[in-house]
């Protein structure tokens, strides 16, 4: 198992659209395994695999306290969706940046597991929103992307403070 390392914006390669999996063998679930690995070192509740420039359609969650509650979703699409909801979200690709987003509040959505078996998964409330701003990271879209152009400037000239004052420590 290996820590990857995780691109922060401005990455363009954050924006890259990821493709879908086609070959479900030994690679992919050490790959899997490998972005838990990474997920969970970097004290994060969910991992595109955008973020660690692998551009396949694989995330994965885990929003349990414990940290033993792992959801892979392969291939995931959203079948349906219903309510809205505003959270607060950060991103590991934007460190120290926090933001309200709004979004679906339950999503349904079908995926494949690491064998390439076809299962259907419903989320509501944080884990919703895990699932849609993962998914959104495999369309190389990203959090900020939601907010107004003035939030946004105000948002990202605070992330350049926080790395000048992270680089100076
Ligand atoms: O660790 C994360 N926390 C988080 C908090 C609120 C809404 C979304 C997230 S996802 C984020 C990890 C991450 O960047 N995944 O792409
Ligand atoms: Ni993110």
């Amino acid at each position: 198992m290996s820590v990857l390392s995780i691109l922060e914006f401005p990455d363009p390669r954050l924006r890259t659209r990821a493709a879908p999996v086609s070959v479900f063998d030994a690679n992919l679930k050490q790959f899997v395994a490998d972005m838990f690995e990474t997920m969970y070192a970097a004290n994060g509740v969910g991992l595109a695999a955008t973020q660690v420039n692998v551009h396949q359609r694989v995330l994965v969650i885990d929003m349990s306290e414990e940290r033993n509650q792992p959801l892979v979703l392969i291939n995931a699409e959203i079948v349906a969706k219903d309510g809205a909801q505003v959270y607060q979200e950060g991103c590991l690709s934007f460190p120290g940046l926090y933001a309200d987003v709004t979004r679906a509040l339950k999503v349904k959505v079908k995926a494949q597991d690491p064998d390439g078996k076809d299962f259907v998964y419903e989320a509501e409330g944080p884990l919703a929103v895990a699932v849609q701003h993962e998914m959104d990271h495999l369309e190389g879209k990203v959090f900020v992307d939601y907010l107004s152009p003035l939030k946004r400037s105000l948002l990202l000239k605070r992330l350049e403070k926080h790395r000048k004052q992270a680089a100076s420590a």
